[in-house]
């Protein structure tokens, strides 16, 4: 046995409350190298040492490691455990000390423990957002929904944009024009890149954090397009840029004034007085962006003012939840407050963290809900697009970025492939339309929330930032309607089939050789299987579905084409196209 790739701590990913009374833990081991695992548990006041037991599931597997978990339910919440790991060879009992050949028995024997699930402790995400199609719209390209609002100068609709201060005209006004839209293509849940006022395109650089940017509308037809989303079924998440402020915002301004005799001077980290540009001499977003002072979180006042701009929009304008941008350079301890004074308002308000990187101290249930899951972009470029990555490595990047986190912040992820901050994914792609609606069926069936950033559904082009944000084209000549619809028939079918938005995820079968990737989603009364050929050659595909719980005397339906497909005693003989797929239910 390898001993030295076995880990677990009684925390993190590792062991966390999936409900009230009910704990998920995880064990990792090398590869290949246990036959069982078994979970012995108990209540931890229970005088005598844990009896009862269950059989781990390996449910992921990486390069070089299982995973295995189970879920244990104690209705006194109090928990101890160990394991006994079997390779088949020889035994051991695994604990908080170490292993052992013989069972460590007795109190102070150390016992794996998860004291208590405490009631706060526990991670939940709101019920609503397993059913979540997210569409992200960049307000002034979307569409110019009234031009008495517009900026004096405003860029013709189409033209590329080349600076962050080219204004389009695009507005509230136009998104609520386009709800009729968003509901054909079946999406149900609207991320707003910010809208308070400010002087760029993408106001990212609040002047004030209560109004909205005049550019965009004003705060009663806000609430009238709230109003319309929620009619509609549709939930609306605003962008909550509180890392920095713009340079217009009025308490810099009054800094920039007054020195160290303003009653903010110590809102900001100021590194030198007068305050200047050129150099940058105060401490800002990324580095020596001037309109974007960094705000000082640790002081009590700049924290209570963040946390009410929260809440203001939350309690005034019931919004469904809050991006947050660049979290993680604010401390932990202002997430915390944000989550419990904003959960407190509103109980199913979604929290997503922009993190581009690890985020499991965000993930813990006290934090965000989820976060942008940019390692998803990266591994599906490199699958479908670049062909960079085998159907393991793959595999591989999928399994790590799902086993560091809680289940809870798996499922609430937003599984993008683009945003305002990258290159567009048809461009990306290289143009590979084939490839991207690959790719796009693999996002609309696999575990999180699919995140679709505007214009990239009617095949819209565009490199890096500014051009990744052109305007949205109207004209149905200019849209790939094909494309269109394949969105839509995928968000239809996630949308129908509960396994796809709530179940769980298992690899079922991989194939170098042949690009062939199977994956199953499954809950207790439904499971779908979906069969990639991302190869350049037709496939045949001969599976046992007896074996993964078809029943062999009901007929299989294949949502893509919506065919019968016949079987023989449940054994499925498909042809799967190159770069094609095909999505299997009862
Ligand atoms: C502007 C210009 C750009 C220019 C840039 C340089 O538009 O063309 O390159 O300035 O100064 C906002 C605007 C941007 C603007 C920027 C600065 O939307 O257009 O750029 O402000 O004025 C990191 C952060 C992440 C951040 C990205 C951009 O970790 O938080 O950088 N994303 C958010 C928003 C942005 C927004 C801001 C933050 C600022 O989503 O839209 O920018 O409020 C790697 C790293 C990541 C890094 C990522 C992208 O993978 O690991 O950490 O993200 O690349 O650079
Ligand atoms: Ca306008």
């Amino acid at each position: 046995m390898l001993r030295e790739a076995i880990f677990h701590q009684a925390g993190g990913a590792y062991a966390y409350p999936i409900a009230k009374d009910t704990l998920m833990i995880q064990l990792r081991a090398a590869k290949d190298d246990l036959k069982v695992v078994y979970l012995i548990y108990g209540d931890r006041y229970c005088g005598t040492d844990p009896v009862d037991r269950v059989i781990m599931e390996k449910y992921a597997s990486d390069q070089l490691f299982d995973y295995y978990r189970a879920k244990v339910q104690i209705k006194t919440r109090t928990f101890r455990y160990i394991f006994l790991l079997d390779d088949g060879k020889e035994r051991y009992w695994y604990n908080e000390f170490g292993f052992s050949k013989c069972r460590p028995l007795g109190y102070h024997s150390g016992y794996f423990q998860y004291p208590y699930i405490a009631e706060r402790d526990f991670f939940e995400i709101p019920d609503w957002v397993q059913d979540a199609v997210v569409y992200s719209i960049f307000p002034d390209r979307f569409f110019n929904g009234d031009k008495t609002n517009d900026p004096t100068t405003v860029r013709e609709w189409g033209e590329k944009p080349t600076s962050q201060m080219d204004l389009y005209g695009g507005d509230l006004a136009g998104v609520l024009a386009k709800l009729p839209y968003l509901e054909k293509l079946g999406v149900n849940t609207l991320y707003l890149t910010p809208i308070f006022k400010s002087p760029t395109s993408h106001k990212y650089d609040t002047t004030d954090y209560f109004e909205i940017d005049p550019h965009f509308g004003d705060k009663e037809l806000f609430r009238k397009l709230i109003n319309e989303c929620h009619k509609r079924g549709m939930r609306v998440i605003l962008d909550a840029v509180f890392n920095h402020c713009g340079y217009e915002f009025a308490p810099f301004q009054d800094v920039i004034k007054n020195g160290t005799k303003s009653k903010y001077w110590d809102w900001f980290y100021i590194k030198d007085y007068p305050i200047t540009t050129d150099p940058v001499n105060y401490e800002t977003f990324a580095r020596n962006v001037w309109r974007m002072p960094k705000l000082r979180h640790a002081n009590p006042e700049v924290k209570e003012y963040l946390l009410q701009v929260g809440e203001y929009w939350v309690r005034e304008f019931d919004i469904d939840g809050w991006r947050l941008d660049v979290a993680n350079e604010i401390d932990h301890a202002f997430w915390r407050e944000f989550r419990t004074r904003l959960r407190a308002i509103k109980p199913d308000l979604y929290i997503i963290g922009e993190v581009w990187h690890h985020a499991g101290a965000y993930l813990l249930g006290d934090q965000f809900d989820a976060v942008m899951n940019y390692p998803f972009r990266e591994a599906v470029i490199g699958f479908f697009g670049e062909r960079t990555l085998s159907v393991d490595a793959f595999d591989e990047r999928l399994t790590i970025n799902r086993v560091t986190y809680p289940k809870q912040a798996v499922d609430a992820a937003w599984n993008l492939l683009g945003s305002h901050d990258t290159e567009r994914i048809l461009t990306r792609f290289k143009g590979n339309k084939k490839a991207l609606k690959l790719a796009v069926t693999f996002q609309m069936t696999y575990q999180g929330v699919p995140f679709i950033y505007y214009g990239d559904e009617i095949g819209l082009e565009g490199g890096n930032d500014p051009d990744c944000r052109r305007c949205m084209p109207w004209d149905e000549e200019e849209q790939d309607l094909n494309l269109f619809n394949h969105y839509r028939k995928l968000i239809q079918i996630r949308r129908k089939y509960e396994a796809l938005r709530k179940g769980e995820f298992r690899t079922i079968y991989k194939d170098e050789a042949t690009g062939i990737y199977i994956f199953e989603r499954y809950t207790e009364n439904e499971r779908v299987l979906v069969i990639i050929n991302n190869g350049l050659k037709e496939e045949e595909v001969k599976i046992d579905l007896k074996s993964l719980g078809f029943d062999p005397t009901k007929t299989v339906q294949e949502l893509l084409r919506n065919e019968i497909i016949k079987t023989e005693d449940g054994l499925l003989n498909l042809t799967v196209e190159a770069v094609e797929a095909a999505i299997l239910v009862q």
